[in-house]
């Protein structure tokens, strides 16, 4: 497998870092913001709201990006607004990055939800469809133009989502006047967690030279002592010429070198990428140092973890040896700002991961920020990386449109992600009404595009459907289950979740013969609600779940369940329903990640999973030195 890489081209989207030839400035802070909320939606383009300062198009208020434009203010019609918000903010460029004209300068978004328009000083330079990938555009040539005005940035976002859009929605206009005003819509959606819309991730502008490097791919293995890393560098903007590659270890030791754009570097005595409590020494990266030698000289360094991954029918292995999933589902989510991106946030949820722990997590239903991947690359946390394939449920969102842009969204997550250690795998989709017949085309083709981009990753998207109607489980490579026995049916039934639980197993092993993930599980807690015997929505209630969960997971991870997932990390926002308390409250932590009982749960077991199934290169002592550190 691993030598039948196919190098597909595709620009470059390597994730912008500062070196002796590219500077990073970002935009992040207080953008001026407005929202069309004219009934028809599009007055903002009617009256060209590009053409000048936002604030002279009428009334602006400061917006934080990156964040979720919903809860910053009180105003409950902009936390539910559908339709087109602008942004708008004027950059001071440095003038060495104008009058260099040797300097690429590239405005990069991280991720805007849903659909992106971008101008410089009036003029469309790019546009996106997605909502949780980056894009990027040149803008030296615009900045150039008139070197005495200042660079206007404007972004209109519109987070309408529709029957082709990932995740897809439907909007309907209300015609009954007696009830709904001229006008009135509804934005319909087939996923449980809150719409939230606008700048989510980083805004920034970075420069390269002229001629640079636009892509690096690796993909390593190890034989023996030695570890492989076989790369790809692309350049763009002269022809690849002589480049330096250099591979560093953490103390800055060069182990392998070459002057070729692609080829195989030979590291002797590896250090492999080993994922977190696997090991003594988990998450262990290299430093690819790429220099172009033409005229001017470009360099960018990627961190590079070596390890295999491979899927047995019983097994996932990593470096040959089994890895068990105990881990987590999370959402990125949080007070006030949504789903924006916040570096306190993420270091508090790794430290909580950590703590209790986690050795992986599914980026449930989209792709994560790449600042968060980085940290799962550094600290061992083992990722599957998910698409905002949610909510496929509507048969029209099978069709040729809706599968084209599924392509493309995979092309985008695999171009970002294909360099992260930490991750494993693959999810193209989440709960997609699997049954449906035209399932099964559009699982074949997307899994094998998948595969075509990534040969060297396993696949898998995750099911809720009956084992014996699922048309897309033939082509995974890991047979992901989603079940809420005793909560979403046989309500209050505890006792029903072992049988139905055996049951599921054994019916998707029997007819699949494939390992099999818990990828969700879990139950509403309302934080400090009581009850013994247990009812629905106490502490008590969600900790008998799991706890029945796990004694069925501790039998079959004996025999072909490779991992569980808890449903969810944190307690998190959803829209408004009557099955709802403000969001869903499966998490095991609060919104403001504090722990209810069933974090204590999961933190005895995961450790105790560690250290039964996780034992590779500790010696005895260290595992009595995990339990004297956490004496439950
Ligand atoms: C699921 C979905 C997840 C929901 C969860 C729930 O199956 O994948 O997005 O939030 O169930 O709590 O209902």
């Amino acid at each position: 497998l691993w030598c039948t890489v196919v190098w597909r081209h595709l620009v470059g989207m390597l994730f912008p870092r500062e070196s002796p030839s590219r500077e990073v400035k970002e935009l992040n802070g207080l953008w001026d913001f407005r929202a069309d909320d004219s009934t028809n939606r599009n007055q903002s383009f009617e009256r060209a709201w590009y053409k000048k300062r936002l604030a002279e198009t009428g009334p602006v208020i400061d917006m934080p990006v990156p964040a979720s434009y919903n809860d910053i203010t009180q105003d409950a019609a902009l936390r539910d607004f559908i339709g087109w918000v602008w942004y708008e903010r004027e950059v001071v460029v440095p003038a060495r990055w104008i009058s260099d004209e040797g300097t690429r300068v590239v405005l990069r978004v991280g991720s805007a939800h849903y659909f992106s328009i971008v101008w410089v000083n009036g003029v469309k330079v790019t546009q996106h469809a997605g909502g949780h990938l980056p894009f990027e555009v040149e803008i030296g040539s615009l900045i150039r133009k008139d070197p005495t005005t200042p660079c206007r940035i404007t972004i209109a976002v519109n987070n309408t989502l529709n029957l082709d859009t990932l995740p897809p929605g439907k909007i309907q206009y209300m015609e009954d006047r007696t009830k709904y005003p001229e006008g009135f819509f509804v934005q319909y959606i087939y996923f449980d967690f809150f719409n939230y819309a606008g700048i989510h991730r980083p805004v920034l502008l970075y420069t390269t030279p002229k001629a640079y490097v636009d892509d690096i791919t690796v993909v390593t293995d190890f034989l023996d002592n030695a570890g492989l890393v076989k790369y790809k560098v692309s350049v763009q903007g002269a022809a690849t010429g002589t480049i330096s590659v250099t591979l560093k270890d953490k103390d800055g030791r060069s182990v392998a070198s070459s002057s070729k754009p692609s080829g195989v570097l030979k590291v002797e005595d590896v250090n492999l990428w080993w994922p977190y409590l696997m090991h003594e020494n988990p998450g262990y990266l290299y430093s690819m140092e790429v220099r172009t030698h033409i005229h001017v000289k470009d360099m960018y360094t990627l961190p590079v973890g070596i390890r295999s991954v491979a899927v047995t029918s019983t097994q996932f292995l990593i470096n040959d040896k089994p890895f068990y999933f105990h881990g987590v589902n999370k959402h990125e989510d949080s007070d006030i700002r949504g789903k924006g991106f916040d570096w306190s946030l993420i270091v508090k949820d790794f430290n909580l991961l950590k703590w209790m722990g986690a050795n992986s997590f599914r980026t449930s239903h989209y792709p994560y920020a790449e600042e968060i991947l980085q940290m799962c690359d550094r600290h061992g946390i083992v990722v599957i990386d998910e698409c905002p394939g949610v909510g496929i449920k509507d048969i029209r969102s099978f069709g040729n449109a809706s599968l084209a842009h599924h392509l493309d969204v995979m092309d985008e997550l695999v171009r970002r992600d294909k360099n992260h250690p930490s991750v494993v795998m693959w999810s193209v989709a989440n709960e997609p009404a699997s049954e449906m017949p035209p399932a099964e085309f559009y699982f074949e083709t997307l899994i094998k595009h998948t595969k075509d981009l990534d040969p060297t990753r396993p696949v898998t998207y995750i099911t809720d459907s009956n084992y014996a109607r699922d048309k897309g489980a033939p082509f995974v490579d890991v047979i992901c289950v989603n079940s809420y026995f005793s909560w979403y049916h046989d309500s209050g039934h505890l006792e029903l979740i072992p049988l139905q639980l055996n049951n599921q197993f054994e019916n998707w092993y029997g007819k699949y013969k494939k390992p099999i993930i818990q990828s969700e599980y879990g139950a509403d807690a309302v934080p400090g609600l009581h009850s013994d015997p247990p009812v629905m929505f106490t502490e008590e209630y969600q900790n008998i779940v799991l706890q029945s969960y796990h004694s069925v997971f501790d039998q079959k991870r004996k025999q072909y369940v490779i991992g569980e997932l808890i449903w969810n990390f944190a307690d998190f926002m959803t829209v408004q329903g009557l099955t709802r308390v403000v969001g869903n409250k499966k998490g095991v932590f609060t919104r403001q990640r504090q722990p209810k009982r069933a974090a204590f749960i999961l933190k005895e077991r995961y450790w105790r999973l560690a250290n039964e199934t996780g034992r590779l290169g500790l010696p005895p002592s260290n595992h009595q030195c995990h339990a004297v550190k956490y004496p439950w």
